[in-house]
């Protein structure tokens, strides 16, 4: 991406995270996404907490928000103090304007983050434009998160069923191990009709421990661009 167009994206990424932390309220436990937009989200976070007294708990989605939270000198938690989440801020790839479905996972939290977001009571988004698809699978593929003993034979089960599998590879070249000790298969579906019936095959293959079909799970979206932020919302949850 050119310098100018990234640092539009960033601008737009931080516009949605400081609205977002605009809505935190005294006492609320929060689930603490992952990604450069969470990352802007916790950046505000820790400005209020320090100028206003802000009292909340988070309880991170990864080692490196984790690591991050803590040098900002916002208080974590876990589940063991706090079974439900008030509200969960977190990123997305892809979010599909009509249902809020997302794609998420490019970071390689997606366990984390679906384990946390689906423990709250309440999931705000906060992405910028350039995430908003009408199909989910149009630009991103769908991360899918495998245990690492027989992934080949797992990926045949996938490649089966048309995922298109490939290993997810880290920095060093070697296969990119999550915080949970997985491998990550990113599977290219293309743009998808019916994103529920992939998730549920995908639901339904042993060796998967999850993927980054995140259905039914965001409540809103706060999506920044060129006029300002805009609030994208979900009917039910
Ligand atoms: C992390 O695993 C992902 O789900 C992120 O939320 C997603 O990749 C969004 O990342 P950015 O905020 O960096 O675009």
């Amino acid at each position: 991406m050119p310098m100018d167009q990234l640092n539009q994206t960033n601008q737009w990424k931080k516009a949605a995270a400081e609205e977002a932390a605009a809505l935190i309220k005294n006492g609320m436990v929060l689930g603490l996404g992952t990604g450069s937009t969470s990352a802007f989200f916790l950046v505000a976070l820790s400005r209020r907490i320090a100028e206003e007294g802000l009292r909340i708990s988070g309880i991170p989605t990864s080692e490196e928000t984790a690591a991050q939270a803590r040098r900002l000198s916002i208080p974590l938690t876990t589940f063991s103090e706090h079974m439900e989440i008030d509200l969960t801020v977190d990123g997305a790839d892809e979010v599909e304007a009509d249902t809020l479905f997302l794609i998420k996972g490019h970071g390689g939290a997606l366990l984390h983050e679906k384990i946390v977001s689906t423990s709250s009571k309440h999931m705000t988004v906060i992405a910028d434009e350039s995430k908003l698809v009408s199909k989910l699978g149009s630009h991103v593929s769908v991360p899918v998160e495998v245990v690492s003993f027989g992934w080949e034979a797992t990926e045949q089960k996938l490649r089966k069923i048309g995922a298109n599998p490939s290993l997810r590879a880290g920095k060093d070249k070697k296969p990119f191990v999550t915080d949970g000790g997985n491998y990550i298969l990113d599977c290219a579906f293309g743009a998808m009709e019916k994103p529920k019936d992939v998730a549920h095959h995908l639901d339904h293959i042993v060796g998967v421990v999850e993927h980054g079909l995140f259905l039914g799970i965001a409540s809103q979206i706060l999506m920044g661009g060129p006029d300002g932020v805009k609030i994208l919302q979900r009917s039910q949850k």
